[in-house]
């Protein structure tokens, strides 16, 4: 079964693929570089035997973004004197599919 790599599609976003045939594209995320969140537009273009090129036919791929982000805090656990400033990081948070948008911060009223 004939392979293409990213190389031999045209486009700005570099997508591993195979061909099953020459009717079907078969994308494959690059773990890498998936394709991003949003609209993706593919195109098709067709030739028959006689070299006649057909118009371009358009596809849109809307990729989602449904997973949740990891909000993380370091240090987790801090004892500090009385008066004295300390900092709370969330620079470790993450997500997949996208990038963070916001920080909330809370302070939670402990417990008497
Ligand atoms: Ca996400």
């Amino acid at each position: 079964m004939p392979v293409k790599k990213s190389s031999e599609l045209s486009g700005p976003d570099p997508i591993v693929s195979s061909n099953s045939s020459d009717r079907q594209l078969i994308v494959k995320n690059d773990p890498e570089k998936p394709l991003p969140v949003g609209l993706n537009i593919f195109t098709l273009v067709v030739i028959d035997n006689s070299g006649n090129r057909s118009k371009v036919a358009r596809a849109e791929v809307i990729v989602r973004d449904t997973t949740a982000p990891t909000a993380v805090i370091r240090p987790a656990s801090q004892t500090i004197e009385f008066g004295q400033d300390f900092i709370l990081d969330g620079s470790d948070s993450s997500d997949i599919g996208g990038q963070i948008a916001a920080y909330e911060w809370t302070l939670v009223p402990s417990p008497q």
